[in-house]
């Protein structure tokens, strides 16, 4: 197919060690409007298409606040952009779930976190929003707010069981000789 515009071209997801995935990103501001405004719909599509359930701006090169998620597919699409999300309120209580990230292709372990979140943001119309979750939609908030500071669902294993990871998805990389 011709691109040379390619106005709905998939944005390439960055694969760790990429040093994007490790910076701080910064608040979306107001000056940031057009870019966050053409890069949702991208960053949708690629999240549509990888396929995943949540992406952050820093997985595709950007280092901006902002993220988007959707736990359903096709006709179901409830997909949710978080604008400086900030987790508010997490719970006590903890659980293990199974993770993995397109940033980390293959990789997937157990990680421990809050079993339930409290998140404020801003909407792709710049509203102030509030949700409470818990289950999958508490999870994957917390993963993206985790790429936001530059961390990675790895971060959360032992040292054994990180360099393990990361050593697989280095070796599978080179195998397929990225
Ligand atoms: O698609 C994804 N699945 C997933 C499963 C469990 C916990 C978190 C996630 S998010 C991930 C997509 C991704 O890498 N988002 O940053
Ligand atoms: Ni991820």
């Amino acid at each position: 197919m011709t691109d040379i515009f390619a106005p709905d071209a998939l944005l390439r997801i960055l694969i760790a060690p990429d040093p994007v995935l490790r910076r701080t990103a910064r608040p979306v501001g107001d000056g940031d409007a057009d870019q966050v405004r053409a890069l949702i719909p991208r960053m949708l599509a690629s999240m549509y298409h990888a396929p995943g359930i949540g992406l952050a701006a820093p997985q595709v090169g950007v280092s901006l606040r902002l993220a988007v998620i959707d736990l359903q597919r096709d006709e179901q699409r409830e997909p949710i952009i978080l604008i400086n999300p900030e987790i508010v309120a997490r719970s006590s209580e903890t659980e293990p779930h199974e993770e993995g990230c397109l940033s980390l292709p293959g990789q997937y372990a157990d990680v421990v976190r809050p079993r339930a979140v409290t998140v404020r943001y801003l909407d792709e119309a710049g509203a102030r929003q509030e949700v409470a979750a818990e289950g999958l939609l508490a999870r994957c908030l917390q993963h993206e707010v985790d790429h936001l500071d530059g961390v990675l669902f790895v971060d959360h294993l032992s040292a054994l069981k990180r360099n393990i990871l990361l050593r697989r998805l280095a070796k599978a990389q080179r195998a397929k000789e990225g």
